[in-house]
């Protein structure tokens, strides 16, 4: 009996041994297999990050490049600037040189002898013209219509110098006691012996009308210029003047209107214009060259 029950209590820790050892090596190979799985997802991933990281030491390498490139771009055109620098400041030296030198010749002024024959005395004056003023009209526009032309005679810009003149003119009348028809006379004897020149001789156009000073300046001009300065006289003297626009004839002279009579004249606004010739010689106040047959006349009051 004995026998038997110890045998018993062997057999049963012998079957509760295996029992226990089988559980443990059934557990045991369930966290292999699952350390195995988690080995195997940790690799996959360690060969991604490696991947990755290759593709960013391409893309650094890359950048790299790009950055070396760049910088050498940047220091070529750093050595551009540079040299443009240079050449922007030496151009400037030189226009500033030139511009002292133009300054310079701006600054002298010309003055022009002007000898003429007026009632067997012959007259002198001399205008003093600063480069500058001419310089400062020969740069104006031209206008490009006749109707404009009266505007050049009123320009104020010269009045300084046609004031002079007229000063001039002023004192000769009072010391010779001229009449009135003696006076403005003089006044287109004078402009009268300034030579005739063609424009387009002696300007790069076919048609140029000069400024009064332009045509004192150049000591002649054809017939717009000198009766547009004939014009700028008589005005600043006080005088209702117009240029008179002859088309057919294509020549321009000036009217004057005062009271009384002393020859041809044109009719505008109800008053006489009485014709005074700028070109030629020996002209008097309503003479109007026989070549010279227009009835009419285009009229430009100069106000
Ligand atoms: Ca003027
Ligand atoms: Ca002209």
């Amino acid at each position: 009996m004995k026998k038997s029950i110890i045998l018993t209590i062997i057999g049963c820790f012998l079957i509760g041994s295996l029992c226990g050892y089988g559980a443990a090596y059934i557990i045991y190979e369930i966290k292999l297999i699952n350390c195995e799985y988690q080995i195997s997802k940790l690799t996959t991933e360690v060969s991604k990050l490696n991947q990755a990281a290759s593709s960013q030491e391409a893309q650094i390498s890359t950048l790299r490049s790009e950055k070396s490139g760049l910088q050498a771009d940047l220091s070529w055109a750093e050595a551009e600037t540079t040299h443009y620098k240079e050449q922007v400041n030496s151009l400037e030296l030189q226009a500033s040189g030139l511009q002292d030198r133009l300054n310079n010749v701006l600054n002298i002024t010309v003055t022009q002898h002007y000898n003429w024959s007026y009632r067997r005395k012959t007259w002198q004056w001399e205008l003093p013209i600063p480069l500058s003023i001419y310089v400062e009209y020969l740069e104006r526009a031209r206008p490009l219509s006749f109707a404009f032309y009266a505007d050049m005679a009123k320009d104020p810009e010269d009045d300084l110098y046609i004031d002079m003149m007229v000063q001039w003119i002023n004192s000769a009348a009072l010391e010779k006691r001229f009449t009135e028809v003696q006076k403005l006379n003089f006044v287109i004897a004078f402009v009268q012996s300034l030579p005739y020149t063609v424009d387009v001789e002696t300007t790069p156009y076919d048609e140029y009308p000069r400024y009064p000073i332009e045509t004192l300046f150049d000591r002649g001009g054809d017939c717009e210029d000198s009766s547009i300065l004939v014009a700028a006289l008589l005005d600043r003297m006080g005088y209702d003047v117009a240029l008179l626009h002859l088309e057919n004839a294509e020549h321009m002279a000036v009217g004057i209107s005062i009271t009384g009579n002393y020859g041809s004249y044109y009719e505008y606004d109800s008053k006489k214009y009485f014709y005074l010739e700028t070109t030629g010689e020996g002209w008097q106040i309503g003479q109007i060259p026989p070549g010279i047959t227009d009835t009419t006349a285009r009229i430009y009051p100069v106000r």
